[in-house]
């Protein structure tokens, strides 16, 4: 007797929406290219990179890079946290401002850090106490 299975048949061609369409993968995103735009600042010092490409390591005590060059505008930086105890990524501005800073990170992990920064000169540096004094500070040029 087949019937059974030809209801099941049935009940799974009625409910395509729920036998096919469910695994259906979504519609792929269309991805395109960071803005080509800002790589006219490659002409400058050759630690100037696109923003969105740069990543900054955070170690026992340093800021890798420790010169960063970017340009003014929208920044998005990749920080990681590749030292053994915890550290952050802070920016202050020339008056000594806070434009930016990311959470704690633990070892191992990371953050996008973005920021809006004007043409100047910036300090990067780990805000935990006695990190910046240790050796976590550094120098963003933003033009
Ligand atoms: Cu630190």
């Amino acid at each position: 007797m087949r019937l059974p299975l030809l209801a099941l048949g049935l009940t799974c061609a009625l409910a395509a929406g729920a036998c096919g369409r469910a695994a259906a993968p979504a519609a792929p995103a269309p991805v395109s290219p960071a803005p080509a735009a800002s790589a006219t600042v490659g002409a400058g010092p050759p630690t100037a990179v696109a923003p969105g490409a740069l990543t900054v390591h955070l170690k026992d005590f340093t800021i890798v890079p420790t010169e960063i060059a970017v340009p003014a505008g929208d920044l998005t930086l990749a920080v990681v946290n590749d030292g053994p105890t915890p550290h952050d990524l802070a920016i202050r501005d020339g008056g000594g401002t806070v434009v930016a800073r990311t959470q704690d990170l633990a070892p191992g992990r990371s953050e996008t850090l973005t920021a809006h920064l004007a043409a100047g000169t910036y300090t990067t540096f780990c805000a935990l106490a006695g990190h910046e004094t240790l050796g976590m500070r550094g120098t963003l040029t933003a033009a």
